[in-house]
């Protein structure tokens, strides 16, 4: 099924930039396309503006980034205003942003080039866009178009003066409490965290990285080095646990998402009679597309992530630029005060 999608086409402003002297000194048009993933259905049945995205509010950011510090790069400029839109509501999951560059210096006769990024909020840490190897269902495309084309987006072209006037319409600006048992409009990483001190753990977690795997909206994308790791809490005594981080792909909600590991805890005959004591599965959601849950059956991010260890060194080895909060998850884990009892398992 297709997600919900707001569109705004054919934002045009002065900008300046290029590589070129004459392009940063005189500027040039600059046309910018945006498709924003977005559920819609609240506002479909409230008919409420505070229900949806402000699209004022969107080509507001837009005209600022073009007219904004120049680039080199339309790829760059493309990247910013992927940013910012994303930044501007909590609720748009993903952005598709075309740039255009019509009157870009080449010499021969051609009627437009554009390029088109696609960036998820997943991807989106303090602000930016963070670069990573493996951009997850996010492609690039670069489009040198023919006149048709170009003809076509000319009509779509909306007036500067009719966007403006309307001003900010506040609607849920920033990073704000997710609603639990909203599915994600579009797909979004999570990272969970596992961890086993009862049975035989290393099955136990090959198990429960396939049972991830195989449940229905949940795709495992990446998993990290397992850790043998001194117990953190709980009885004195108890065995080390064996610790491992799995990202995810999900359009579950977050509760959805917690009904999967609890179910995959409970194959396991997870029992929880001693607090912090031994159990054969611990399955928690550590992250979910950075965004904050409060629930009485669920706090995202994990509230103890940030100091434990046997979570981050994991988590950093499968993914050394990763974010808690903005801050690095390298540098938590080389804070925290269980780091010294990790230690990676050497591959057999
Ligand atoms: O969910 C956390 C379970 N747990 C662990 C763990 O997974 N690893 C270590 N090293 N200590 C722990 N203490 C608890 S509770």
């Amino acid at each position: 099924m297709r997600s919900d999608m707001i569109r705004l086409t054919g934002v045009t402003a002065v900008g300046h930039h290029g590589v070129f002297e004459f392009e940063r000194r005189q500027g040039q048009p600059f046309r910018v396309d945006a498709e924003l993933a977005v559920d819609l259905r609240a506002a479909g049945r409230s008919d409420a503006l505070q229900d949806t995205v402000s699209y004022v509010d969107i080509a507001e950011r837009i005209e600022a980034a073009i007219t904004g510090e120049p680039y080199d790069l339309i790829e760059a400029l493309a990247q910013k205003i992927a940013a910012d839109v994303l930044s501007a509501d909590h609720r748009i999951e993903a952005a598709s942003i075309t740039v255009h560059k019509p009157e870009a210096p080449l010499e021969q006769s051609f009627a437009d080039v554009a390029v088109t990024v696609h960036r998820t909020r997943a991807e989106l840490q303090g602000g930016r866009i963070l670069t990573r190897t493996a951009a997850v269902g996010g492609y690039d495309t670069v489009s040198l178009a023919d006149q048709a084309d170009a003809a076509e987006a000319g009509d779509q072209h909306a007036s500067p003066s009719a966007r403006r006037g309307a001003g900010s319409h506040g609607v849920g600006r920033g990073s704000a409490l997710r609603d639990p048992d909203l599915p994600a409009s579009f797909p979004v990483r999570a990272v969970l965290a596992l961890g086993s001190n009862l049975g035989d753990s290393a099955q136990i977690l090959d198990d429960a990285v396939a049972a991830l795997d195989g449940s229905d909206q949940v795709d495992v994308l990446n998993t990290s080095p397992r850790a043998l790791t001194a117990p953190v809490g709980g009885p004195v005594g108890q065995p080390d646990f064996l610790n491992q981080v799995v990202e995810v792909e999900t359009s579950l909600s977050p509760h959805a998402l917690l009904d999967v590991a609890q179910r995959i805890e409970a194959e396991h005959h997870r029992t929880r009679e001693v607090r912090w004591g031994p159990r054969t599965l611990d399955v928690d959601i550590i992250t979910y597309a950075g965004a904050h849950v409060d629930s009485p059956r669920l706090t995202v991010p994990h509230p103890r992530a940030a100091e434990r260890a046997f979570v981050l060194l994991p988590w950093s080895w499968m993914d050394p630029i990763a974010l808690l909060d903005g801050v690095p998850v390298r540098q938590l884990a080389a804070e925290a005060a269980d780091a010294e009892g990790v230690r990676r398992e050497v591959a057999p």
